[in-house]
């Protein structure tokens, strides 16, 4: 069994450890449930199978089977349920996985060249086979989630059992979190947004409530009854929830609201403030294993528009080339922590971090006179929508290839509900429907990261080296 889970039996077994919409589990339950997915699963996989992919949508099975896995010591790949196929083959193909785990619901997405196992199937199984004990390692991997990659290749970022850990140690000093919290869990287990509740629950004994998938009427309502007191969410749920604020407000259960994958604007935190629900506004990354800066709920108005200090064991610092910048000058955020991933999976070449171990967030930023982190922009393309990451170069690749389109760009631009979306600016050389480029964008593209538009134009503009200049495309 996993330490975590073992411990948590040890102290607190009769507690309620995980609730959905209808049941609810004590610890010792999950451990026996675990315990029999665990012995049900082995049935499928080979012991020297190291490594296995899930295809879920959030739910207590999909919450077993993540325990179940690790117990057996496997590296679990997440994917992202968004995903069409030819984005799915590419990230099973990278990690060399050959057996995915499917929720029922998803069973259509055509997953290739791999052994599909549906929860039912693991369910039905009647063999049932005794877990080995291997000895449990702080340094094995844990999880890999693949983020968008610059170049348009997503990379498989390597995340530890240490990583979590320290990330969730560090999560229960800034948000003083207890055995008494349950922590919402709305955001998709299969981000790390979702994925470090569940470490958090296992780490720090709070409870977790996983939801489906994001409703702000259901998620209101349990705010109201008291259920929750802890939630996790990115800026468009903020807004919804905001949206269906309750004249009576939340129950005084509620303990705060940590807002993540992405900036909050100003105007949502003053909402907040307005309608007294404390946020905590954070900066993580998936490099990270969640939130390593955040702004207390405390110092939120005076520092409003900052994400916050780091958290305790991360060191931050800025960066223009060699050089560490000095208070309220601009360069790249760079952090350093047992939270955060040491390599990406099958990249050699180790450039996303310095020489002197410090990660680079490739976000840029600086410090004010307190220690105080404000997020300015970021070096690359990346466009974040809904809390979903979108790299311009793999939509281009993909326009790019269609017979008629002679170049194309894909910008982020201002959405008032997703906060950005991409568009595409393509020159052409005959007339092609928009409702065309969509089709093929829909069939290699997940659906968040196909253009909401498409703008032909006679030529994109460049830079004087050559380069097409972005900036200029979107004040067109
Ligand atoms: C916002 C969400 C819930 C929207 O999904 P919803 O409403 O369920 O949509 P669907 O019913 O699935 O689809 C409806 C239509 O909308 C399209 N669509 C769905 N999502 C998006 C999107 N993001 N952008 C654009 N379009 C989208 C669908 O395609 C569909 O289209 P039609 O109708 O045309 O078919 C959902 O997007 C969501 O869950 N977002 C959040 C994802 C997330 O958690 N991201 C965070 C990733 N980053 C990290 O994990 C690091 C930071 C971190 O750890 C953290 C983050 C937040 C909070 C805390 C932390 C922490 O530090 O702990
Ligand atoms: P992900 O790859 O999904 O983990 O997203 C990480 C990226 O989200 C970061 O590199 C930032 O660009 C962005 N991000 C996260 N938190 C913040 C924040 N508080 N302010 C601005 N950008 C953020
Ligand atoms: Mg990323």
């Amino acid at each position: 069994m996993l330490p975590w889970l073992k411990k948590q039996v040890e102290t607190n077994p009769k507690k309620v450890g995980l609730y959905t919409n209808s049941q609810s589990w004590t610890i010792q339950e999950i451990a026996n449930e675990v315990d029999e997915w665990a012995k049900k699963v082995m049935a499928f996989l080979p012991e020297k199978e190291k490594r296995v992919a899930i295809l879920s949508q959030n739910s207590s099975e999909l919450y077993f089977l993540i325990l179940a896995l690790w117990a057996l010591h496997k590296e679990i790949v997440f994917l992202n349920t968004h995903l069409v196929a030819d984005e799915l083959s590419f990230q099973l193909s990278d990690s060399e996985v050959n057996t995915v785990f499917v929720s029922d619901s998803l069973l259509d997405k055509s997953l290739r060249h791999c052994q599909v196992i549906s929860f039912s199937e693991i369910k039905n199984q009647t063999q049932s086979q005794n877990i080995p004990t291997t000895k449990f390692c702080l340094d094995n991997t844990a999880s890999i989630m693949y983020t968008s990659g610059t170049t348009g290749k997503p990379k498989g970022v390597i995340q530890t059992f240490r990583n979590h850990q320290a990330s969730s140690l560090s999560t229960q000093k800034n948000m003083q979190i207890t055995s008494d919290d349950v922590w919402a869990c709305a955001v998709p287990l299969f981000h790390i947004s979702g994925l470090s509740i569940l470490i958090r629950q296992l780490v720090l004994g709070c409870s977790i409530y996983i939801f489906e998938k994001f409703d702000a009427r259901q998620l209101t309502n349990q705010l109201q009854m008291g259920n929750v007191t802890v939630a996790s969410v990115v800026n468009v749920m903020l807004k919804q929830l905001l949206a269906d604020y309750p004249k009576q407000g939340y129950s005084d259960q509620f303990k705060c609201m940590l807002v993540g994958g992405g900036p909050v604007s100003k105007e949502m935190l003053q909402e907040c403030f307005t309608k007294s629900i404390p946020v905590i506004q954070s900066f993580g990354m998936t490099e990270t294993c969640s939130q390593v800066i955040a702004l207390s709920y405390q110092d939120a108005l005076n520092k409003i528009g900052s994400s916050g200090v780091p958290l305790e064991g991360i060191a931050l610092i800025i960066r223009q080339g060699e050089k560490d910048c000095q208070p309220l000058e601009v360069g790249e955020i760079l952090l350093s922590g047992e939270n955060i991933s040491t390599r990406y999976l099958n990249q050699l070449a180790k450039s996303s971090w310095t020489k002197d171990g410090y990660f680079k967030t490739g976000d840029l930023g600086y410090l004010d006179k307190d220690g105080y982190l404000y997020v300015v922009s970021r070096l690359s393309e990346l466009i974040i929508s809904g809390g979903e990451n979108i790299y311009p170069a793999e939509i281009e690749h993909c326009i790019g290839k269609i017979p008629g389109v002679v170049e194309v760009a894909v910008v982020g631009e201002e959405d008032e509900y997703w906060g950005e979306v991409p568009v595409a600016y393509l020159v052409t050389e005959n007339k092609i429907d928009s409702s065309f480029l969509d089709k093929v964008c829909q069939q290699s593209l997940a659906k968040y990261k196909c253009p909401k538009k498409y703008y032909v134009i006679d030529a994109l503009p460049r830079t004087a080296s050559g380069k097409v200049a972005k900036k200029l495309l979107l004040n067109k």
